[in-house]
C-alpha cells in the first residue's frame, strides 16, 4: 500500500483526503520533503506508515458558538479544536481568534505544531484550535461572553492531561482569563488547563515574552554559529503583536536596531532604531489601548507605509512576526538583493515555500518557525510543570531554561541537516522534530 513513497504520489493522496485546504497542503509538503529521504533511508517507518498516520489528525472538533452582542443581538461563530497528536504528550497549542480562521489553518497549524513541540524536548503532544470571531472592535464585554460560550462547549474536551488550549493571534491574557474562569465554574475545579494564564491564577513569569525571546535566542545561535552575533544589526519586524514586541524587545537588550513594525493596516519605519522607551510605549499602545501602529508614525514622526509589507526596508536581520505567507517570493528576491543575512520565523510559516527555495539558494540562514518560535509552547511546558508541582519559578531560572532550550533546538537542526557546510534548518527541524514522534508512535504498536 505504501510502496510508492514518492513525494508526488504522496501529495496526491493527501490533497484527495484533504480538497482544497491549501495552508495545510503547504505544511505537509514542506515536511514531507524534508522527511522523505530520511523515511526511505529508514524503512521501518515506511512500513507503519508513520508520515500518513503523522497527516491525520486523531480528530477535529467543530462547533457551533452563540453569544449576545451589547445591542442584545445574538451572535453566530464557529468553533474548532484539532487534536493532532498526543504520542509523547497530551494535546498542546494555541486558541487563535481571527476572521480567517477556518479548518485548513488549524490543520496547518496543529500540524506544525507536533515537530514544534517535539523539538522543545518537553512531553507535549500537539492541536490547535480557535474560532472565526474577530475580537477587533468588540467591547471587553463581548469578548467575554463570547469566550464564556466558546469555554462551554471546548471544556467537553480539554483538560489537565487531555489537552490544553493557550494564546495565538487573536487571544492574548484577556480572552484566557475568561476561557480559564468559565472552565474553573463548569468544571469546579482549578487545574492547569491552559497556560499563558495570569501570574494571580497559575500563570508563569516569561511567558507572555517568551515566544519572542526564544525567537531572537535563535537568531542569535545561528549567528553564533558562524562566529557573529545580532549587536550592531539592522532589523526589520512585521506585526506588533505579542511575538513581535518580544522579540523585539529582546533584540534591543542584545545590541540590535529595530527599525519597524507593522499590522494589517500597513507598517512604520523608523530609521533612528526603536529604544526601549519607544517600545514601552508600543507595548502599551498595542496591548492595553488596543491601537493601530499609525499612531506610533504620528507620536514618533517616522514614516507609515499604508497597506504595505516591510520587507523592502535594507536590513541585516528579518522577522517575520506577523502571520502565515507573509513573505513572498518577491519578497525574498527583495531582501537577498538588499544584504539581508538572516531570516527567522517568529509567526507560523510567514514564508511561502517558493520564497525559502530563494532564500536557501542564496545561502541566507533560515530559521522555520516550528524551531525558532517553540519559546513559546517551550514556556508554556514549564507552566504546566509549575501548575503540576504548586510552585512558580523565577523569571531568573525560566529565561536561563528558555534560553537553554533554544540552544538544544539549534543543535537539534545542526545534527540532522546534511547539506554541507550550509546549515538547512528546514531539514534539520522537520527530520528532528518526526523521530522523536516517530519512534513513539511506533512502539505503541498498532
Ligand atoms: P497577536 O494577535 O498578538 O498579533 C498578531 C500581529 O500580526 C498583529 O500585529 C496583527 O495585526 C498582525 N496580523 C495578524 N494577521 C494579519 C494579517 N492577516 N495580515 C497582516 N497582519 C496581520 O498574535 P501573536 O503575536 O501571538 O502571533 C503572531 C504569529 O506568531 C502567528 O503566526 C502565531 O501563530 C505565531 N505564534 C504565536 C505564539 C504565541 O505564543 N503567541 C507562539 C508561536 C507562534 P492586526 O492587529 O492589525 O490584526
Ligand atoms: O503556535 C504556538 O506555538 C502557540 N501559539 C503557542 C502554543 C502554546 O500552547 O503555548
Amino acid at each position: 500500500m505504501y510502496s510508492d513513497l514518492s513525494l508526488a504520489h504522496f501529495m496526491d493522496g493527501l490533497k484527495k483526503r484533504n480538497p482544497g485546504e491549501l495552508e495545510f497542503h503547504q505544511a505537509v509538503y514542506e515536511v514531507a520533503e524534508s522527511v522523505m529521504p530520511f523515511i526511505l533511508d529508514n524503512p521501518v517507518y515506511q512500513h507503519a506508515a508513520i508520515l500518513q498516520r503523522m497527516t491525520e489528525p486523531d480528530r477535529s472538533i467543530i462547533f457551533k458558538v452563540i453569544w449576545e452582542d451589547d445591542a442584545g443581538n445574538l451572535r453566530l461563530n464557529r468553533g474548532y479544536r484539532v487534536q493532532f497528536n498526543n504520542s509523547i504528550g497530551p494535546y498542546k497549542g494555541g486558541l487563535r481568534f481571527h476572521p480567517s480562521v477556518n479548518l485548513s489553518i488549524l490543520k496547518f497549524l496543529g500540524f506544525e505544531q507536533t515537530f514544534k513541540n517535539s523539538l522543545t524536548t518537553l512531553p507535549m503532544g500537539a492541536a490547535k484550535g480557535g474560532a472565526d470571531f474577530n475580537p477587533k472592535g468588540k467591547s471587553d464585554r463581548e469578548v467575554m461572553r463570547f469566550c464564556q460560550s466558546f469555554m462551554t462547549e471546548l471544556s467537553h474536551h480539554i483538560g489537565p492531561d487531555t489537552d490544553i488550549p493557550a494564546g495565538d493571534i487573536g487571544v492574548g491574557a484577556r480572552e484566557i482569563s475568561f476561557m480559564f474562569g468559565q472552565y474553573k465554574r463548569l468544571r469546579h475545579e482549578f487545574t492547569g488547563v491552559l497556560t499563558g494564564k495570569a501570574l494571580e491564577f497559575g500563570g508563569s513569569l516569561i511567558r507572555t515574552e517568551a515566544t519572542g525571546y526564544g525567537a531572537a535566542f535563535f537568531m542569535e545561535e545561528m549567528l553564533a554559529h558562524r562566529g557573529d552575533s545580532i549587536r550592531g544589526k539592522t532589523c526589520v519586524l512585521s506585526g506588533s503583536g505579542n511575538v513581535a514586541l518580544y522579540c523585539a524587545e529582546k533584540i534591543i537588550q542584545l545590541g540590535g536596531k529595530v527599525v519597524t513594525f507593522s499590522d494589517s493596516t500597513g507598517f512604520i519605519y523608523d530609521e533612528q532604531g526603536i529604544n526601549a522607551e519607544k517600545l514601552d510605549y508600543l507595548i502599551k499602545l498595542k496591548t492595553f489601548q488596543r491601537g493601530r501602529i499609525s499612531e506610533y508614525a504620528d507620536k514618533y514622526q517616522c514614516d507609515f507605509f499604508v497597506d504595505e509589507k516591510p520587507w523592502g526596508v535594507r536590513c541585516d536581520l528579518a522577522f517575520p512576526c506577523a502571520t502565515q505567507n507573509e513573505i513572498d517570493k518577491q519578497d525574498a528576491h527583495t531582501l537577498v538583493s538588499n544584504g539581508c543575512m538572516a531570516v527567522v520565523e517568529g509567526a507560523n510559516m510567514p514564508t511561502t515555500i517558493e520564497a525559502i527555495k530563494v532564500l536557501q539558494h542564496a545561502k541566507l540562514l533560515f530559521a522555520p518557525g516550528k524551531a525558532a518560535n517553540a519559546g513559546g509552547v517551550a514556556l508554556s511546558g514549564l507552566e504546566m510543570t509549575q501548575n503540576s508541582v504548586r510552585m512558580s519559578w523565577s523569571a531568573e531560572d525560566l529565561e536561563a531554561r528558555l534560553a537553554n532550550i533554544m540552544k538544544d533546538i539549534h543543535q537539534q537542526c545542526v545534527k540532522y541537516n546534511e547539506d554541507g557546510d550550509y546549515i538547512n534548518y528546514v531539514n534539520g527541524a522537520n527530520i528532528a522534530g518526526f523521530i522523536k514522534v516517530a519512534n513513539a508512535m511506533l512502539a505503541y504498536g498498532v
